[in-house]
């Protein structure tokens, strides 16, 4: 079921934001244009006492032109009728890092092992998406397991992003940050 329109994407059906919390690895992406986290990729997911979600993430990123660092990133989710589908506040630790107000989108998971995350910057004025990026996330940083796989290139097709991903690399450049 894809005809690449942004309001008939599927999303995870019942997310359950308690289960999604703890470590999850990027193990590949897509990214938006302007590109930030190249690699490195891990997010923390929590539940305040509250009950909302946020997230810390690190990444390997370049700024003001070719300065290597690892960013330190706070995330806040507004929720809204549909449980799988957030609004997204995010921050660094630093002032000079990138801030942002994106869609964050569950788009499947099994909690256990992988996450598939899409988030449509620009929709454009036929429904497709302009500018998007999508993150897949395992609980695993070597990788997703081969009995995800499946699942996952599925959700690319449904997502019209076939091929637009890249693997992202962990070599521990976030590590000690
Ligand atoms: O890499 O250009 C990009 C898109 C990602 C920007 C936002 C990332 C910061 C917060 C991540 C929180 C958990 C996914």
């Amino acid at each position: 079921a894809q005809d690449c329109q942004v309001a008939n994407i599927q999303v995870m059906q019942n997310f359950d934001k308690t289960r999604y919390t703890g470590l999850w690895y990027a193990v590949a992406k897509k990214d938006p244009e302007g590109l930030f986290l190249l690699d490195n990729i891990v997010a923390q997911f929590t539940i305040t006492e509250d009950g909302k979600m946020t997230a810390t993430a690190k990444g390997r990123v370049i700024i003001l032109n070719n300065w290597e660092m690892c960013a330190d990133m706070l995330a806040t989710f507004e929720e809204t009728p549909d449980p799988a589908k957030f609004r997204m506040k995010y921050w660094g630790a630093a002032a000079y890092l990138q801030t942002g107000n994106d869609d964050h989108w569950v788009i499947d998971t099994d909690y256990d092992n992988y996450a598939v995350h899409y988030s449509c910057r620009l929709v454009d004025s036929d429904g497709t998406c302009l500018d998007s990026y999508s993150m897949i996330f395992s609980r695993h940083p070597t990788g997703l397991r081969p009995e995800d796989q499946r699942n996952v290139h599925q959700k690319k097709v449904d997502l019209c992003l076939l091929g637009k991903y890249r693997r992202v690399a962990h070599t521990g450049f976030c590590d000690s940050s």
